[in-house]
């Protein structure tokens, strides 16, 4: 931890409101804010507060988040609470809540709890657009499944679409990046008509043996945005979907082939990754077997494109991993290396020792933790890339 120092002139800064750890989903839900905690207390103990700014933002408000969202799904959302939530109610089911799935539940602080994230990744825009930063980061958001009068997927509120609404402001073209094991289909949706925001998005993509598909089910490799040649948005969005089991070595040549063509074409002047970290080995509702660093991987990636970055959390459902993963990244962003035996001076340490929760260091092994089958073989990864290359050349011209 020693010896650090923030290298001059590149700034990374932190956006980070620490009420929205005290928000429940309820004590099954896969869900769990705490996972923010486990976040902080490793990036603390590494001693990365050091290498970076660290804010503290407000709550966003009614208003901020009007400019993406309905106001009468906003008079509903902050109005509704466990004790007079009636699920039954047409615009209780309307608006995405209840019903046969237990997604996206009212609980306590629900309006507080969106407000928190909302707030932080709107703090992370601002300071990129008043280039206080040249990284900015907010591993509480990126809950890319929100649309403007719908919550869906553990997502009620889309900070994503509302950072990026700000940093178009002041750029002609924004590329959004997301990494979560779900497709960014929120994102996608809000920008389908314009070709001053790119969405690329992997994802675990297909049907179950029950004969379900993969949450939320969209997000093939022709859904390439709207159809329509008059459609400014043709062609600005890339799907890349992917099987059970991926293991690193196919994830980094995918992703840094793809990406790294979409930004030679599309030459974004910012970027956001949305860096979910369900998309590791061992995930609860996961189906990838990627390594901690194969995940940061995709982070340097894109920051040694050195253009203004905001980097976003999403999914993870494994708590200690999601930990490790976030920490390490922050660690990429500020150029620094992390010893593997993880600090014993952290609170919650329990979480992180123990063969099952990773033996006390910071790089488990995760491949395979859940035993998935890798079905990508390296022929259809490479079939894959080729395919998405054939896609960019909407593009051209
Ligand atoms: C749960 O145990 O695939 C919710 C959700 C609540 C508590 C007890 C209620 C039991 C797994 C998931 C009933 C659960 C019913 N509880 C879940 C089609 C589905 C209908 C709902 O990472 N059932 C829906 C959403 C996905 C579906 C993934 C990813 C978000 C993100 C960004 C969202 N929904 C089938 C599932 C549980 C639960 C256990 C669950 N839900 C797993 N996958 C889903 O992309 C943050
Ligand atoms: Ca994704
Ligand atoms: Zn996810």
């Amino acid at each position: 931890e020693y010896g650090m120092e923030k290298p001059r002139g590149y700034n990374v800064s932190f956006h980070y409101n620490p009420h929205v750890e005290y928000h429940h989903f309820g004590s099954s839900h896969p869900m769990k804010p705490w996972r923010l905690t486990l976040t902080k207390q490793l990036v603390l103990a590494y001693g990365l507060e050091y290498c970076m700014e660290l804010y503290e933002p407000r709550p966003a408000t009614f208003d901020e988040l009007a400019i993406f969202h309905d106001r009468e799904y906003l008079s509903f959302l902050s109005n509704v609470t466990p004790q007079n939530a009636k699920p039954d109610d047409q615009a209780y089911l309307a608006f995405g809540f209840g019903g046969d799935s237990n997604d996206c539940p009212v609980f306590d602080g629900l309006w507080n709890y969106v407000s928190i994230y909302s707030g932080a990744s709107m703090n992370a825009a601002y300071n990129l657009l008043n280039k206080q930063s040249d990284v900015a980061i907010n591993w509480s958001g990126g809950l890319h499944h929100a649309k403007k009068n719908l919550a869906s997927g553990f997502c009620y509120i889309n900070d994503i679409v509302l950072a990026i609404q700000l940093l178009l402001t002041q750029n002609q073209r924004v590329l959004y990046i997301d990494i979560d094991v779900h497709h960014g289909d929120g994102v996608e949706a809000a920008f389908e008509s314009t070709d001053r925001v790119f969405t690329l998005s992997y994802h675990k993509f297909g049907i179950d043996r029950n004969g379900y598909p993969f949450f939320p089910g969209t997000g093939n490799i022709n859904e390439m945005g709207p159809t329509d040649p008059a459609n400014r948005g043709k062609g600005h969005s890339l799907n890349i979907p992917i099987d059970d089991g991926i293991d690193d070595d196919q994830y980094k040549w995918l992703f840094k082939t793809v990406t790294g063509a979409v930004i030679d074409k599309y030459n974004p002047t910012a970027i956001v990754l949305q860096s979910g970290a369900d998309s590791l080995g061992g995930d609860r509702l996961g189906r990838f077997n990627l390594n901690i660093k194969a995940h940061g991987f995709c982070v340097e990636t894109v920051k040694n494109y050195g253009r203004p970055l905001l980097l976003i959390g999403g999914g993870g459902y494994t708590p200690r991993n999601v930990a490790r993963t976030w920490c390490h990244e922050t660690a990429v962003c500020v150029g620094a290396e992390l010893h593997n035996d993880l600090p014993t001076h952290i609170p919650y340490i329990q979480a992180f020792q123990g063969t099952e929760n990773g033996g006390g260091i910071l790089y488990p092994d995760l491949h395979n933790t859940k035993r998935h089958e890798n079905l990508n073989t390296d022929v259809k990864v490479r079939k894959l890339v080729e395919q998405a290359m054939e896609n960019l050349r909407y593009l051209e011209g």
